[in-house]
Order: C-alpha cells, then structure tokens, then sequence
C-alpha cells in the first residue's frame, strides 16, 4: 500500500471516529457470527444456601422497609450484577406471618413457583388465589399484584421476571397502588393466572397414559398467559435423562421436586430441592434424576418463536 493511501487512510478513521461512525471492515469487534455466542454461564444456586440467608433478612429487614423481601441470582458472567440468563431474572422472596407485601404494578412480566409455607396468598388484579407449594401463578405486564401472610408459616417461593428485556427494550413502568393494597378483592381456587400443582400432576398422568411408558415428559403450563415467557414442567423420574437438547431460547429450571444432575456443555451439576439452573441460549443440556423430580422451566421461547429466532438442533 503506498504511503499516501495509507495516509489518507488512517486520515478516514480518523474522521470516522470523529464522527460516532465506524466502516463495517474496520470494527475491532465483529457485528455478525456464525453461530449464537455462549455469553452467559451455566449456574446453580442452591436453595440450601439461599433459605438461611432470606431467613437473616427476615430478621433484618420488614416489608415496610423493603416493598419486596427477594433476593436476585445474577449471573457470574463478567460485568453482569442482575441477570439470571439474558432476558430474564430469577429471585427468591420470602414473607412472615402477617406480613403483605404491598400492592404495585409494573410492565415486566412475572411469576411465582411456590416452595414452602400454607396459609399466604396472592392477589393479581383483585383477584385473591392462595399460594400452595408447587403451584406456579402468574403476574401479566401492568398487572396489580399483592401478596399477604394470613397463616403461621414463612412462605418461600421463587419470582421470575422479564425485567432484563424491559431494559433492553426500554418500556420500563412501574407504580405503587394508591391505597396500598387493592380493596375489593375476590378469593378464587381456580383461575386462569394459576396453575395448581394438583392439575401438574394430573397432566402428567394424562401425558405418561398417551405415551403409553415411563418415560421423561414435557408438558406445557398454558394456554399462555405471559407475552415473553413459556412455563414448562418436566418430570423425570429416578434413573431416567432427558433427551439432551441445544435451543436459541433463555432458560432458567427451578427444582419443584426430587435431586439428580444437570449436564450442561458436558460440565455436571448436582441439583435438588428449590434450586435454580441457569441454562443460557445454545448451551446443550440433558438432566438425569436420581431421584423422581418435576423440573418447572421458565424460557424466552415464547418471544424467540414470534420472532422468527426460535431454533434447536440435537446436540
Ligand atoms: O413480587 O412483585 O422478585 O415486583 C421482583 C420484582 C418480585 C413481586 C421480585 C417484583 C416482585
Ligand atoms: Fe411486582
């Protein structure tokens, strides 16, 4: 290349720089790759480390003081401090005997899987619905939601939230109700924002009966309430491994019951009761029970296939 290019060259970038602009054969990083880039991490978190640690905030911290007692698992991923995968977020909450936790609403999608305690209950656009354990109940976007302690347990349960693609899109909003807690307020067993571990269970038989073995099963928590997430309960049964699987979509499994490992990119992870599994895009995954497990798994499914990116390959 001859000086004068090289010059005028040099001379461009520059001005480029100058500009906010860069030429796309000159990036210092790539725009476009062959494949989806394993950014975020494999990751568990352990109940049993969790429990105590919600247990020393209850002592701390009240629910005046704190809208909400959670607590959020972020991804060790460099520069992450609030995403569990990409697009959502995985928290544990914990409230005490006549506590509420007061009323709000907010744009991000959310949802509940209830681990340990009778007696609380949740109300979702006035409408109340107990929370009993391996019930999992949804909070659409702008959906007013409260939750109180009536009984004479701690209830422990598991939040998900869309909230990592409301700030990557932006259509964040939020506000506290203005009485506190919504007034009129209807008590319902059945509603379609809850879907009762009695009916999981049921679903699964109904599901083994078709297939006609005993085999791992998937079935689908719906018809689909939320815009951005799909609910899936697995159940796989002591001995048995789930067919490995590679997909575009974001997940995060919570353990509803039983212990066994996950194989994620051929790393092993032991898993048991309340435990949260990151399990980021493109990461091939298989999990083995060693003891009958059910598996609820929280993805971004549902927004990858309306948009055309939904893929999956055997790994
Ligand atoms: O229970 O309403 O873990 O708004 C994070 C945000 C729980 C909730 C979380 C929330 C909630
Ligand atoms: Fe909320």
């Amino acid at each position: 290349m001859s000086a004068d290019r090289e010059t005028a060259l040099a001379a461009l970038y520059s001005d480029f720089a100058a500009l906010n602009m860069e030429g796309g054969w000159h990036r210092r990083f790539p725009a476009l790759w062959a494949e989806p880039r394993r950014n975020f991490l494999p990751h568990v978190w352990h109940y049993a480390d969790v429990k105590p640690i919600l247990e020393r905030a209850g002592e701390l911290v009240d629910t005046q003081q704190a809208e909400r007692r959670n607590l959020t698992m972020f991804n060790p991923v460099e520069g992450n401090i609030y995403s569990t995968v990409r697009t959502i977020v995985a928290a544990y909450q914990m409230i005490k005997p006549g506590e509420t936790a007061r009323a709000h609403r907010h744009t991000p999608n959310a949802l509940r899987l209830i681990l340990e305690g009778h007696g609380t209950s949740t109300v979702v656009d006035g409408k109340q619905v107990e929370m009993r354990p391996g019930d999992v109940l949804l909070t659409p976007n702008w959906a007013w939601h409260s939750h109180s302690n009536d009984g004479a347990e701690q209830c422990y349960w598991m939040d998900f939230l869309d909230v990592p693609l409301v700030h990557l899109l932006e259509p964040m909003f939020y506000e506290p109700h203005p009485d506190g807690v919504e007034q009129a307020v209807e008590l319902l067993d059945q509603a379609p924002i809850a879907f009762r571990w009695e009916d999981t269970l049921a679903q699964f038989e109904a599901e083994q009966a078709r297939l006609g073995a005993d085999v791992p099963l998937t079935i689908e928590l719906g018809p689909a309430q939320l815009d951005t997430i799909a609910l899936h309960m697995l159940r796989i049964n002591a001995g048995q491994t789930s067919a490995p699987a590679q997909t575009t979509a974001n997940a995060i499994f919570a353990v509803v019951r039983g212990s066994g490992f996950a194989e994620i990119d051929g790393a092993r992870h032991a898993w048991s009761f309340g435990d949260t599994i990151a399990v980021p895009a493109w990461r091939a995954h298989s999990f083995h029970a060693e003891q009958d497990a059910v598996l609820l798994r929280v993805s971004d499914e549902s927004v990858l296939r309306k948009l055309g990116w939904l893929r999956s390959r055997r790994p």
